[in-house]
């Protein structure tokens, strides 16, 4: 349909055209008694020069329309789906009833979202996307680098506005012990406000390469309670280095689990992340000589020996576990290391926006 509607616009745009030489060269060939070549052939050279530019743009028309009906960058809005359900856990046959009075706290934060974005992508993070069009919350697609393609990814317009989401968990319902190429390249859910994810590690590593952020880790618990962590400088290295985790100055109440657990020199020594390069249940990068972290933890993290914080660890519909490894959604320095949390995102914006808003508690 939106092919015939181009055809007719560019018939509409050179039939005047033709029409034109049609009635000019036999007219200036008879006045002149030159040939229709000679007459003509400055006039038909420019109208030729104006099709061959028509039909380059009924080329790159046609193709737009064709990638837009391909990737179906704008879909009608979807309906958002609540998780608010009671439910069981599926490993015990547990009921979670304090799961209730939480999912009706999701409810009210239910927001419709805006569409996925457009071909043309101006932003290279979301708090470019928030200083040009002050934007709501949503999926929007962003280019941290000028060479790259384009990639979705969620803004939190909220909370100053401007976060560029790297992680989220909500509901456990997207599974986090994947492997390498998953971790690399991206998964999860993203399309409704509350889908959980992993942006990818490659879209990590360009969103962070040029340094100077502000990285804040947003935490709730069963209970409904929530506390963060803020990280400065927050940056991981290339894949050939295998995505090594550095960050510098921590702030916030929820604690510094990421360098480690508290406790003494060696447990300081064996949980501290920053330096640690990534690891997956079939790529072991850990400290951990007599076995893998990640098996261990069912995700893919930074890992030392192992950890004293993972969020990306096996999603618990509740708040303290028990288990073979302390493999819960983690973040020792707040709740301990077999407190499983409920709610995570790790988010990241430009440091020196901190100065123009009062960050703290935050929308997760
Ligand atoms: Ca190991």
């Amino acid at each position: 349909m939106k092919k015939n509607i181009v055809a007719r616009q560019f018939f509409l745009k050179t039939a005047p055209m033709l029409l034109l030489l049609a009635l000019v060269c036999p007219t200036m060939a008879s006045a002149t008694q030159l040939s229709a070549k000679d007459s003509c052939g400055p006039e038909a050279a420019a109208l030729k020069r104006n099709i061959r530019k028509l039909e380059n743009q009924l080329f790159i028309i046609t193709w737009q329309v064709e990638h837009l009906q391909t990737h179906k960058y704008f879909q009608p809005l979807q309906p958002v789906v609540s998780d608010s359900k009671p439910q069981s856990d599926a490993a015990s046959g547990i009921k979670h009833n304090n799961s209730v009075a939480l999912d009706s706290l999701d409810n009210t934060l239910m927001k419709t979202l805006p569409s996925a974005g457009s071909l043309i992508v101006y932003d290279k993070d979301c708090s470019e996307l928030h200083d040009r069009l002050r934007s709501p919350s949503g999926f929007y697609r962003i280019r941290p680098k000028l060479h790259q393609e384009p990639f979705l990814v969620y803004c939190d317009m909220e909370d100053g506005g401007g976060w560029t989401v790297f992680q989220k968990r909500r509901h456990g319902k997207v599974n986090f012990n994947r492997d390498w190429v998953d971790y690399r390249d991206g998964f999860g859910e993203f399309k409704l406000w509350n889908d959980e994810f992993w942006l990818g590690n490659e879209h990590i590593y360009s969103l962070l390469s040029e340094g100077k952020n502000l990285v804040k880790i947003d935490l709730m618990d069963w209970d409904g309670k929530r506390s963060h962590a803020f990280y400065e400088n927050f940056r991981i290295t290339d894949e050939a280095d295998k995505y090594r985790l550095q960050y510098g100055q921590y702030s916030g109440p929820a604690g510094d689990a990421l360098t480690g657990g508290g406790g003494g020199v060696v447990e300081q020594w064996s949980s501290c992340l920053s330096g640690m390069q990534f690891s997956t249940k079939d790529q072991d990068n850990d400290r951990y000589r007599q076995g893998s972290c990640a098996q261990e933890n069912k995700g893919g993290w930074w890992f030392n020996r192992c950890h004293a914080a993972n969020l990306n660890g096996n999603f618990y519909r509740k708040g303290k576990y028990k288990a073979e490894y302390d493999d819960g959604v983690v973040w020792g320095t707040w709740k301990g290391l077999w407190y499983s949390l409920r709610h995570s995102t790790m988010k990241v914006r430009p440091l020196v926006f901190l100065d123009s808003v009062g960050s703290g508690g935050g929308e997760i």
